[in-house]
């Protein structure tokens, strides 16, 4: 730890954004500076700073805590984190300037980035809760992750720089949490999963399911193994701020060389996991019918956007070493990692220890209890059926032939659990 760290308040915040040069484009020496924090993850903390006789002049300072917010200072954390997260939004910024926000400094003594205020926007996920839909986020998002999986590449990238840029973001750490908290933890009993009880015997039939375990353990090989691109490595709905023009991906700090499908997968999943909410949280048919078309329709959108943006990627490979069949072969792959990854990504919401507010937050038990056994049927199809996959629309009627099984029926297979 540096010497010279210690946790902002809102109190200290003033004194320091005075202090820092990088900062005078924006408060004038002096000037009175307010400041609130507004972290609503599970790991910072996140000041919403503004000069008082202007808040349009306003930044955010991101800091990060020695421990794991969430749980405490029982669960330490490397505060490097903050340094592959501001390194990682500069080489977003570099290759999607639009979609990523403007980094001012970053200060590694405090482990503090300073960076824009996206105050006209929302987290994604709060929109999709009331049923926003965002026109444009298929085609940004398709983008953001082409440019900055593909650019950061052993596609594109020269032998050298590729290691050296693996090394830069090497983070044993925080690997470990995604490890254990989505590929090990919701399939076994542990002290951490935080479901609900009504939807037990689901996740006790998951816990005993080898066939799914022997497909995770898959998904958990690759994301260890797999050192394909810069990863975000925590691109969930909660991870991306939006408008009705514009999407920007913040936060991340979980980034290292791993599989791009697990960034891909990220998003679907979270699309996924949005449509099952739905299922109770919009009980009028016809509405409920068209917000899910346009969370489906934006899957594929997407992935084809995904696909026309790789192009670029391709354009730049040596086509006798990188055929044309084995270019089809790489896209392919991805696609079937991100439906695996993806589906990992969901059940971990479901039954794991971090939760999201789409399932978790329906207050009503009988329908959270819905929505969170359609994901987690969405999920176990979309794994197991991977391997079959050619194209996303298929992708999307395995989710979109998912039904939840809770009430438990007679037929059901968890009902010899609730008798
Ligand atoms: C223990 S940290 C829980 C989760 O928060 C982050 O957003 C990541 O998704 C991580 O798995
Ligand atoms: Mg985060």
């Amino acid at each position: 730890m540096s010497e010279k760290y210690y946790p902002l308040t809102p109190e200290t915040v003033p004194a320091y954004v005075h202090a820092r040069p990088e900062l005078r484009e924006i408060f004038h020496e002096d000037e009175a500076v307010e400041a609130v924090e507004v972290g609503d993850g599970n790991l910072n903390l996140v000041f919403r700073v503004w000069a008082k006789a202007d808040p349009k002049r306003t930044v955010i300072l991101k800091q990060a805590l020695p421990y794991l917010r969430l749980v405490g200072d029982s669960w330490p954390l490397p505060t490097d984190r903050a340094r592959i997260e501001a390194e990682a939004l500069a080489i977003e910024y570099r290759l999607v300037p639009q979609h990523t926000p403007r980094v001012y400094f970053y200060d590694a003594d405090m482990y503090l980035t300073a960076m824009q205020n996206l105050n006209n926007h929302i987290i994604m996920r709060k929109g999709l809760i009331q049923g926003i839909k965002y026109p444009h986020f298929a085609e940004h998002i398709g983008l953001f992750l082409a440019k900055t999986l593909g650019y950061t590449s052993d596609l594109v990238l020269d032998y050298r720089t590729k290691k050296e840029q693996v090394a830069r973001f090497i983070s044993p750490e925080l690997c470990k949490i995604t490890e254990d908290l989505v590929f090990t933890e919701p399939y076994r009993k542990t002290e951490r999963n935080r479901y609900h009880k009504e939807i037990e015997p689901q996740v006790l039939a998951f816990q005993a399911d080898e066939a799914l375990h022997v497909e995770v353990a898959l998904m958990k090989e690759k994301f260890m193994t797999h050192a394909q691109a810069l990863i975000h490595g925590d691109l969930h709905t909660g991870s991306i701020m939006v408008n009705q023009t514009e999407t920007y991906a913040i936060d991340p700090e979980f980034a290292f060389y791993g599989p791009m499908g697990f960034d891909i997968g990220a998003v679907i999943g979270n699309l996924f996991l949005s449509y099952a909410s739905h299922e109770v949280r919009t009980p009028d048919p016809e509405q409920r019918a068209d917000f899910r078309r346009y969370l489906t329709d934006t899957v594929i959108r997407l992935w084809k956007v995904f696909e026309r943006e790789f192009q670029s990627v391709w354009a730049q490979v040596d086509a006798i070493n990188m055929p044309k069949g084995y270019q089809d072969d790489y896209m392919l792959r991805l696609l079937q990692d991100s439906a695996g990854m993806g589906a990992c990504k969901m059940m971990r919401r479901v039954i794991g220890l971090a939760g999201v507010e789409d399932i978790r937050g329906i207050e009503n038990v009988e329908e959270r209890s819905i929505a969170a056994s359609l994901a987690l049927n969405m999920a176990r199809a979309l794994i197991m059926q991977r391997g079959d996959l050619r194209t996303i629309e298929q992708m999307v009627e395995i989710a979109t032939g998912c039904r939840p099984a809770y009430p438990w029926k007679e037929t059901s297979p968890f009902a010899s659990a609730v008798r």
